[in-house]
């Protein structure tokens, strides 16, 4: 079948299949940047493993970190059936040629960021990528299942710190609230540009990479939002922010998109941090990278061997028979 009349019935597209250029490369460049952003986005939580208040936090926190390390590989692997490379999707990202997620420029200030990250922008994830497990793309839509099922981990033990926190002591209330101040409209800019603005929406939409636009996921993740923020008994730092009965839906305000712009363009508050950081981590993997590739092909030069060796062995049986 051809991919129109694949992509028509709504199923899947594999490696194999015949695609066009553009689909593949829209692919590539939204995988890597979602692979790019889950290693990045393991940064700002980073910071504070060593500072964790407890044993309990602290094994939490590591294990969500690690998710995310987990959810850029299967990613990258994602990615690597599309024709590329995944030390050539991260040469591009240490050239500042490929993005990765405006969000995680932004400081984690005190341990309640922690929980608001996952609480806000694990949440956001969620409304981002449950949509994308039925992607058109079969590689990506099944890494999917799995990255949004430790999303939705990481978002309950990040409410779950905050419902704590809030009920402990005056102060750590305020930290609460300082977190939601801070990280509220960075987190709506993270559906990215307004659809009027978007200009990858309409053919992404039309391939079935996307199954929502940018707004749509936006208004979800408010309405989402707004009943949990009552309960932990925080304020959502909107004055527009309302129900309108007639829509069915919350009105909010407007998130600062030239912010967006700047922040993606490389002029947020840690961008050069989190570059630097990363090109660093790189540099001081580089041993790693080697010492497993001259296992690989230890392991294959000894395969290669015993396999000579079966083959001598079943020749010389052949003459004796
Ligand atoms: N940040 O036409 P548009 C996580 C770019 S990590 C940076 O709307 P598209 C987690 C966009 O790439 C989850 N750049 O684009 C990890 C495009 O530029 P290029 C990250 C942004 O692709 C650790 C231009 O702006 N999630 O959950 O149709 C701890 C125009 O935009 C952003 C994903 O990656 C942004 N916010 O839609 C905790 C989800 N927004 O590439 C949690 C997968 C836009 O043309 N990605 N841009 O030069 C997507 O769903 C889509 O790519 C987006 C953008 C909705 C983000």
């Amino acid at each position: 079948m051809t991919f129109d009349a694949l992509i028509a019935r709504g199923q899947r597209i594999e490696p194999r299949d015949d695609m066009p250029e553009g689909y593949r490369k829209t692919l590539v460049r939204q995988i890597a940047q979602h692979a790019h952003s889950e290693i990045i986005g393991m940064q700002p939580e980073g910071e504070w493993i060593t500072r964790a208040p407890s044993l309990r936090r602290k094994a939490i926190l590591f294990a969500k970190v690690q998710d995310e390390a987990g959810h850029g590989l299967y990613l990258y692997s994602a990615a690597e059936t599309l024709g590329v490379d995944r030390a050539e999707l991260t040469e591009l990202l240490l050239q500042g040629r490929q993005k990765y997620s405006s969000i995680f420029n932004y400081p984690t200030l005190s341990f309640a960021d922690v929980g608001v990250i996952g609480w806000f922008v694990d949440g956001a994830a969620i409304c981002n990528q449950v949509p994308l497990c039925r992607s058109s793309y079969g590689p990506y839509a099944r890494a999917m299942v799995r990255i949004c099922k430790e999303e939705s981990f990481h978002q309950r033990q990040g409410y779950e710190l905050l419902l704590r926190m809030m009920s402990g002591t005056e102060a750590q209330r305020a930290d609460v609230q300082d977190a939601v101040d801070r990280w509220w409209w960075p987190s709506l800019m993270m559906f990215g540009p307004p659809d009027d603005d978007s200009p990858n929406t309409a053919q992404s939409m039309a391939w079935g990479i996307k199954r929502h636009s940018n707004d749509e996921l936006r208004q979800r993740f408010v309405d989402m939002t707004v009943p949990q923020a009552e309960k932990l008994g925080v304020t959502l730092p909107d004055p527009e922010l309302r129900w309108n009965e007639e829509r069915g839906h919350h009105d909010f305000g407007r998130p600062d998109f030239d912010e967006l712009k700047r922040v993606i363009s490389g002029d947020g508050p840690c961008n050069e941090q989190r570059m630097a950081r990363r090109r660093q981590a790189h540099e001081d993997g580089a041993w790693v990278r080697a010492a497993a590739a001259a296992h690989a092909a230890k392991h294959r030069a000894q395969q290669g061997r015993s396999q000579q060796h079966r083959w001598q062995q079943d020749g010389s049986q052949e003459e004796q028979g």
